[in-house]
This record gives structure tokens, sequence and C-alpha cells, in this order.
């Protein structure tokens, strides 16, 4: 165990990378996955069973947090690893984006961002500061810059208004995060809309402030995917290639192995654990709608050769039932499936990279996904 925040690359195939973020709360292997954990908990399993999929750093929400027991209220039981049952690596995201859509009545100032609370309308207001003061005080291992993202397709004008204003704010929230302990890690966040120019210039003053870590922020927001590739290709080369970089809220397995090819380290989204809880399954096979009345009477597992007891020894007819029935267990069961999965789409990608194919376990997972099960 170490007591400071280092990232180590062991091994490189073309653009993608293979290795290790230390954290004095352990290890997070990359390229990593990170369920989302948005109230203190990843919706449907216990932090064990979340653990025991192959995580190594679980997501938490600055926004909901803050509201809803509030930061305060977590820091004095202890923190939030202590308050979820979760001992290693934590990321929270900063709340700007989540402020944007989720609440009402939002503003954005040079200040910070005021908004009411989707929870009760209350009245909040959220500087870069208070954003920085909040993940503190939640302990997060891992914490994000206050950032403004803008959604697309957006007007040159507007995505670049956003991206220096976001630019100010790394500078505020990185003096800010100056006053707090060691081991932990700040990250910039770039933007600048689907425009190259805006996104090199956001990439690059980023990389002058040098940070521990850099996310890529403001893709996944409407666009096609090959523009978001577009994005993470024009941005890679002005990032530090010893730093960590992050892709905010991506994606689809799909867009996972597109991402970690082009040098992704780490990814976050709520598709695994929200879409499993609507019956969605992600398998080798590739997706699965249990929802669909062809599974009512279909007696074979998700896939009987998984060590995934959710996919090995449940029948299709059984996980139809629970979805169509809005049983719970459907949802936990769903939301295993699919963390499996995207786990072992990232141990899987590790692997080949440290082998140097990459390509081809690219191309032999998608050729699954193709083949169907039937
Ligand atoms: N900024 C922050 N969080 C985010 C995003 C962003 O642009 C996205 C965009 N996909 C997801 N989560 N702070």
């Amino acid at each position: 165990m170490t007591d400071t925040f280092s990232f180590q690359i062991n091994a490189t195939d073309g653009a993608a990378r293979t290795g290790a973020i230390s954290t004095p709360r352990g290890e997070i292997r990359t390229p990593a996955f990170m369920p989302v954990g948005t109230a203190a908990t990843v919706k449907a399993m216990y932090p064990e069973q979340v653990r025991a999929t192959g995580a190594d750093i679980l997501l938490g929400n600055t926004y909901h947090l803050m509201l809803r027991p509030s930061a305060e209220r977590i820091a004095a039981l202890g923190g939030l690893h202590k308050f979820m049952q979760w001992d290693r690596p934590i990321l929270t995201d900063s709340g700007g984006f989540q402020v944007m859509s989720l609440s009402s009545l939002r503003k954005i100032t040079e200040e910070g961002v005021t908004f009411r609370s989707h929870v009760d309308g209350s009245q909040h207001a959220m500087s870069p500061e208070r954003s920085i003061e909040i993940q503190g005080l939640l302990g997060a291992d891992i914490q994000m810059q206050l950032d403004e993202c803008v959604g697309l397709p957006c007007e040159d004008a507007e995505a670049e208004r956003a991206m220096r204003l976001s630019l100010r704010w790394a500078e505020r929230s990185k003096k800010a995060f100056e006053l707090q302990p060691k081991g932990r890690a700040l990250f910039g966040i770039v933007q600048g809309g689907a425009v190259p120019r805006l996104r090199v210039e956001s990439a690059r003053a980023l990389a002058d402030m040098d940070f521990p870590g850099y996310s890529i922020g403001g893709l996944a927001v409407g666009e096609p995917q090959a523009v978001m590739m577009e994005m993470i290709e024009t941005v890679e080369p002005h990032l530090p290639q010893s730093k960590p970089r992050y892709l905010m809220g991506v994606g689809t397995p799909d867009d996972l192995l597109e991402a970690v090819g082009r040098g992704i380290d780490m990814f976050d989204c709520v598709m695994p654990t929200r879409s499993g809880r609507h019956g969605q399954a992600f398998t080798r096979f590739g997706k699965i709608n249990l929802k669909n009345a062809r599974h009512q009477n279909d007696p074979r597992p998700l896939d009987e050769e998984s060590d995934c007891p959710a996919l090995r020894d449940y029948s299709r007819a059984y996980l139809h039932h629970l979805i169509r029935c809005e049983e719970m267990l459907g949802s936990m069961l769903l939301t295993w499936v699919n963390l499996h999965y995207y786990q072992d789409l990232m141990r899987g990608a590790r692997a080949a990279i440290a082998e140097g194919r990459y390509a081809d376990y690219k191309a032999a997972t998608k050729e699954g996904w193709a083949r169907g099960d039937i």
C-alpha cells in the first residue's frame, strides 16, 4: 500500500495502455470500469458483490449526496467509504453535470451555479470551491473539478464560452484542493464541444496546470459515436502520456472497446446498472432484452458456461417473469449480470493489451455480439 497517488503503465498496444493507479485505499487496474454508486449505493447490489465482479473503484455523486443526506452528515459519520461499506477507492463527480441534467431553475455565473433541488425544490449554490469542499468531506480519493458541459449539437461560441469558464474553474478547483490530505487526486476536465480547435486548447491548458489525471467531458451528450471517437483522437496527443485519462459517462460495451483502443484508461456509466433494472442484459452474445415475450418459455440460463451465478443458474423464463412483475430480484440479477460483463470486458482488454493482441480481442468480442446466442 502507498500513501501517494501514482499511475504506472505496464504495457501499451498501439494507443491502448494497461497499468495501475495506486492510491492509499488500493490499486485500480486500468483500463477500469467504475460502477456508478450515485446515492452511496450501486443500486440493487451489495458492496462485496460489486467487488466480486472485479470493480476496483466506484463513482459517487456530489450533487445527490450534498442534497441527501448532505456532505457534512456523511463526514460526521466517518466519510463516504465507511458510510457505504466500501473501503476501496471512490471517485466523485463534481456536480455541475448533474445540476444541469437533474435540477430546475439553474443559473450559471462566473462564481458558480445556483439551482433548485430535484428532491424538495430547495435553493442551493455550488462554486468550484464548494464542490471541492464537499468532495473532501465525502473523503473521495479522486475528485473532479467543477465544469460546464454543453449538450451537442451546440454553437461553437457556446462550446467556447463553457470551455473557457471550465478552465477558470479548473484553476479555482486546483487551489481549493490544496487544503486536502495527501494521497488524493484532482482531475481536470477537457471540454470544447465537438470543435477540435477548442478541444486541443482545453487539453493543452489543463496539461499546463499539471493535474495528476485528466477527464474528457462533454461527450456522449447526443453526438454520433464517430464524433466521440474523433474528439478522443484529437485530444489524446495533447494529454500527458504518463497520466490517467478518464472518459466521463461512457458508455456502451462498443464505446469502451473503441475508446480503450484510443488511449482511455477509465470509464463510468449508468448503462449496466440502469438498463439491468429495465430488463436489458449485456453478455458475450450481445444485448438481450429479457422483457421480450420470446423468453417466457425459455428454460436456458443466459450463459451456462459463465462463472457468474446470475448468468449460469437462473432461466431466461424466470428472469423474464421477474422483470415483467417488477420484482426486486429481477433488478438485482440483471445488474449483477451487467456489472460482471463490463468488468469481464475490461479484464479481457487488460490481458489483451499486455499480450499485444488488442486489435484481435476487439474484433473477436464484436464477432461474439454479432453472432448472438441462438
Ligand atoms: N462533466 C462532468 N461529469 C460528467 C460529464 C461532463 O462533461 C459527462 C459527459 N458525458 C458525464 N459526466 N463533470
